[in-house]
């Protein structure tokens, strides 16, 4: 048996999309994924976007993901720690993944201490972006009156309507994978480059959310990280203690 003592980031999941081909088979590959994980994880991050859609009710949760959540409780049990941060997809967990699975849930960006390394580690969305149209969806999608009153709408006509809007926005951003924009144009290198010069002990930034995969130096001697995707792309970074590495996971296996 390894000693567990690596740590492993992935993002953008979204299980349960519309948009994807075979439901049943992306479900496959990334718990492939995990399994694989599994053999030398100490701790598992999933930085948001994990699932499509999610909504829970008091008493009530939506159908779907039961393998999954299968595979992530069994890793909670043998002893893997399993972040799972709030994406702009999956914002509204409240408390039922961390009682039933057992995986901590965050809101927003933490900095970790990682084996003595510093980490800043969030979904990424709306980093960098201070758009008034922005913070005003946040805003009203973050309030418990809003949360409340959606509740209280029967979700026969909200599941749909959510799936609808997730395979619109998709579209909209025009589909296939995604590119990096450049370090002077995306939002999240934007925010690291300035939050760096303040926090010189942070080295990586690690990232969801843009669907790219990409290493880049800040300056300042940091990097920033983004993760990719797990349903086009299968990727991932490893961090063993010492190194960080950017893998892919081959699915054809
Ligand atoms: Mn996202």
């Amino acid at each position: 048996m390894v000693k567990p003592a690596v740590t492993y980031f992935l993002s953008d999941l979204h299980l349960g999309a519309t948009y994807m081909s075979d439901e049943r088979e992306h479900e496959r590959r990334v718990i492939d994924m995990l399994k694989m994980m599994s053999h030398d994880a100490r701790t598992v991050y999933l930085l948001g976007d994990v699932l499509d859609y999610w909504f829970e009710y008091r008493t009530v949760v939506p159908r779907g993901h039961v393998r999954f959540f299968g595979q992530l409780a069994s890793m909670v049990d043998s002893g893997i720690e399993v972040y799972w941060f709030a994406g702009n997809h999956d914002i509204w967990l409240f408390d039922y993944l961390s009682q039933e699975l057992g995986v901590k849930v965050v809101d927003g960006t933490v900095i970790k201490d990682i084996d003595g390394v510093k980490f800043f580690l969030g979904h990424g969305d709306g980093i960098g972006d201070t758009s008034r149209g922005f913070r005003i969806i946040r805003s009203i999608f973050r309030n418990k009156i809003c949360q409340k009153l959606f509740s209280a709408i029967h979700p026969r006509w909200t599941v749909p309507f959510a799936y609808r809007w997730s395979r619109h926005s998709r579209k909209v951003r025009g589909g296939g994978v995604a590119t990096y924009g450049g370090d002077d144009n995306e939002p999240q290198m934007r925010f690291v480059k300035e939050y760096s010069l303040k926090h010189p002990d942070i080295r990586y930034y690690i990232m969801g959310h843009r669907h790219v995969f990409v290493n880049r130096p800040v300056g300042n001697g940091a990097n920033l990280i983004i993760l990719g995707d797990c349903f086009n792309q299968y990727t991932y970074a490893r961090w063993d203690g010492q190194n960080l590495s950017l893998e892919h996971f081959d699915t054809t296996e």
